[in-house]
Formats: structure tokens, C-alpha cells, sequence
């Protein structure tokens, strides 16, 4: 399923343990993709033990790219981010210029889509890797949307509050000026409600954590989305 039509997407830690069974509900739930990712821990070892349980099933999967040592072909895209509000030169095309020198002969370009990242979440690990220090105020996130889309004409813009639920408002503001690039929310989404209020406002939905800590609620979020016409 092309990702620009999923409207709710599991986002899976490759160091983190689902068993089998939770897999099976995730992956036949109606969620449109699984994007594999997290930002520590995270090896070709639990990439790979992951993609082969989530391949059982028919369900789209995606590997979100946070290190080049656990890129394995088998996935059906590969999401690149770059963070938009980093400080760090790495986070933003430096570990994407030593890739490409490495590997840009073999990659395949019609399974790899870059991700405008914003971070909003200052306390989140991914902000503190990145160097992200400021939180981005709404005039801020309307900068980095049109970043996305009109400078670098970039397929995805992700709004990461990754652990804290975002200020729809924000959310609104970014989704208002993007018109070809596709908004990701994600954070802080913990039941059906909480998914329901941001799907009515981005592309696709983003729901991480609660499938560790509350799994029922997790898999309440697919029906809540899907009940949002737009
Ligand atoms: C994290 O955006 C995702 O990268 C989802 O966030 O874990 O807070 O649901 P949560």
C-alpha cells in the first residue's frame, strides 16, 4: 500500500519485545503500515528478527533509518530522516552524505523517501541526539513545513512529539501550507480519542509507545482513526 494513502501507522522499537501474538493483531489490525524504528539499540540483529515476523502478513513496512550498520533489503520503503531544527550538521545530511558515498550505487530510489523531521519535544531522546534545543513555536513549524515542501520538495514532513501529545493547533498551522507533502504526526498518541483529534488534522498518524504500555488502547487507535472521513 502506497504510503500516501496510510492514514495510521504502528511505529515498532527494534529493541523492544512484542510477542508473536501482539505482532499478528498489530499487523492484521487495519493499520496501513508498520515503520520499524527507534533511536537507541537498535542492530541489524532486532531489524532483521523483526521485519521476518512482520513479513508473515501483508501489512506495508517500512525501516525509519537511524543507523546504516541495520539497512537490510526487505522492506517496502525505507524512510530517511532529516532533521529540519537540528544543530547537528550529521543529523541533517551529514550521515546521509557518507551513505551515499558508500552505498548510492546500490540504492534503490523509488523505495526511499526522505522525512522532513521537526522535533517539538526537547526532552524526547531523538531531540537530544540531534541536538535539538528549542522547542519550535507554530510561526516556527509553518517555516519548516514550507521547507519541506517548497525548498528541498520533500515527499514526507513529520511533526515528531515523540512521548508528549502535540498542540493540534501547531498541527494544524503546519497541515494548513503543505499541499504535496504528505504531514506525519506522532506522539504521545494513547488511546483512540487522542488518535481520532490528530488524524482529523494530519495525513497519517504515528502511534509508538502505548503498543509497549497499554496494547489494548493501541490497537483501539486503528478503528478511531478509520472513523475520520477528510
Ligand atoms: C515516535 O512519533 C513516534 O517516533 C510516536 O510517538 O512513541 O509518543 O507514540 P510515541
Amino acid at each position: 500500500m502506497d504510503f500516501t494513502t496510510w492514514r495510521h501507522a504502528f511505529k515498532l522499537d527494534p529493541e523492544k519485545t512484542v510477542t508473536d501474538e501482539q505482532l499478528e493483531l498489530l499487523a492484521e489490525s487495519g493499520t496501513d503500515g508498520i515503520i520499524v524504528g527507534g533511536t537507541d539499540g537498535v542492530t541489524l540483529d532486532n531489524v532483521l528478527d523483526l521485519l521476518v515476523r512482520i513479513r508473515r502478513y501483508s501489512v506495508s513496512v517500512a525501516l525509519e533509518i537511524s543507523t546504516v550498520d541495520s539497512v537490510t533489503p526487505g522492506f517496502d520503503y525505507y524512510f530517511i530522516p532529516t532533521v529540519l531544527n537540528s544543530t547537528k550538521v550529521e543529523w541533517i545530511n551529514g550521515l546521509h552524505h557518507s551513505a551515499l558515498r558508500e552505498y548510492g550505487h546500490m540504492m534503490d530510489w523509488d523505495e526511499i523517501q526522505p522525512e522532513g523531521y521537526c522535533i517539538m519535544n526537547p526532552d524526547c531522546k531523538a531531540a537530544k541526539l540531534t541536538g535539538v534545543t528549542e522547542v519550535p513555536d507554530e510561526e516556527d513549524v509553518v517555516a519548516y513545513a514550507r521547507m519541506a515542501e517548497h525548498l528541498f520538495k520533500l515527499p514526507i514532513f513529520y511533526l515528531e512529539y515523540s512521548g508528549m501529545y502535540g498542540d493540534p493547533k501547531i498541527v494544524e498551522a503546519a497541515s494548513r501550507v503543505l499541499e504535496k507533502t504528505h504531514l506525519f504526526y506522532g506522539g504521545g498518541i494513547r488511546n483512540g480519542e487522542d488518535a481520532k483529534k490528530m488524524a482529523e488534522i494530519a495525513d497519517t498518524i504515528i502511534v509508538g509507545n502505548v503498543v509497549y504500555e497499554d496494547f489494548k488502547a493501541a490497537l483501539g487507535t486503528v478503528d478511531a482513526v478509520k472513523s475520520v472521513s477528510r
